[in-house]
């Protein structure tokens, strides 16, 4: 694993952790928008697995012309989100976070949403980017059958772990530095998209405050999605092993 970082003397306030795999597009055009936002002690965490497409190169160019903290940690091959985040997340509280975002590249998770949740966090432990609380939805675009199949599916998760969250799945969260500290990062172990509903339970079960702030969920217009019949899978066994073991 080989790490970029540039040096400068802005504290570090808020790491925006992004997982990359193949973003080459989409990368450039959401760190714009998120260092658009005037966030104050903004700075951001990328953890790429190699993407063929030469996303890492273009995150360690933006190393240069970030002018906050901007971290870049490379690993060899794609070993899955979770892990990702769980190497992002511990990289970002090693630089001095005070609170930590997570969000997909692809610009499914609006940038304009971040501060929503950072002002939800002056009274959370963790604020839920969520798409099932009112005034949260999914892109108009989506045909009937996927939103039911996305519904219900998180509604099957919902019941698995017995989180208390509406969006079970959710991947655009922001922490207090404690939360993260608490939870325990390294004990997390699913490695696919079941990550997220892990995080809300260890984070539930650590009697955390949670609060939902409401969002509209965008599909990807560039790149591709990495959701596989695997990861589903095992999303399903390993939560409803989570949760009988406790
Ligand atoms: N580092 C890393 N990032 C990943 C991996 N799989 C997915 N991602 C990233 O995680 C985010 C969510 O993945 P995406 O393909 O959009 O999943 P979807 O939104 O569920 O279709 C995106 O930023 C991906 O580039 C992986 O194995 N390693
Ligand atoms: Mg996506």
């Amino acid at each position: 694993m080989a790490t970029g970082s540039n040096e400068n003397d802005n504290p570090l306030k808020v790491a925006v952790v992004v997982p990359t795999y193949n973003e080459a597009e989409t990368l450039p055009v959401l760190i714009a928008k998120v260092a658009e936002q005037n966030i104050d002690g903004l700075g951001f965490v990328i953890v790429d697995d190699g993407s063929p497409d030469g996303t890492g190169d273009i995150a360690d160019r933006l190393v240069d012309d970030y002018p906050g903290v901007f971290i870049v940690i490379h690993r060899e091959a794609k070993q899955g989100l979770g892990t990702a985040y769980m190497a992002g997340f511990q990289a970002a509280l090693d630089a001095g976070a005070e609170c930590i975002v997570e969000m997909d590249a692809d610009l499914s998770h609006p940038p304009e949403v971040i501060s929503g949740l950072l002002g939800e966090l002056a009274h959370a432990d963790v604020a839920v980017a969520s798409r099932y609380t009112p005034g949260g939805g999914v892109d108009p675009s989506w045909s009937w059958g996927r939103r039911q199949i996305s519904y219900w599916g998180n509604v099957g998760i919902r019941l698995i772990l017995g989180l208390k969250v509406t969006d079970a799945t959710a991947g655009f969260k922001g922490f207090r530095r404690n939360t993260l500290e608490s939870i325990g990062i390294k004990r997390l172990r699913l490695t696919g998209f079941g990550f997220q509903a892990e995080v809300a339970y260890r984070c539930q079960k650590a009697g955390m405050n949670v609060v939902e702030h409401p969002y509209v969920f965008m599909d990807r217009t560039r790149g591709s999605s990495k959701m596989s019949f695997g990861i589903i899978v095992e999303a399903f066994f390993h939560l409803s092993w989570l949760r009988i073991r406790g």
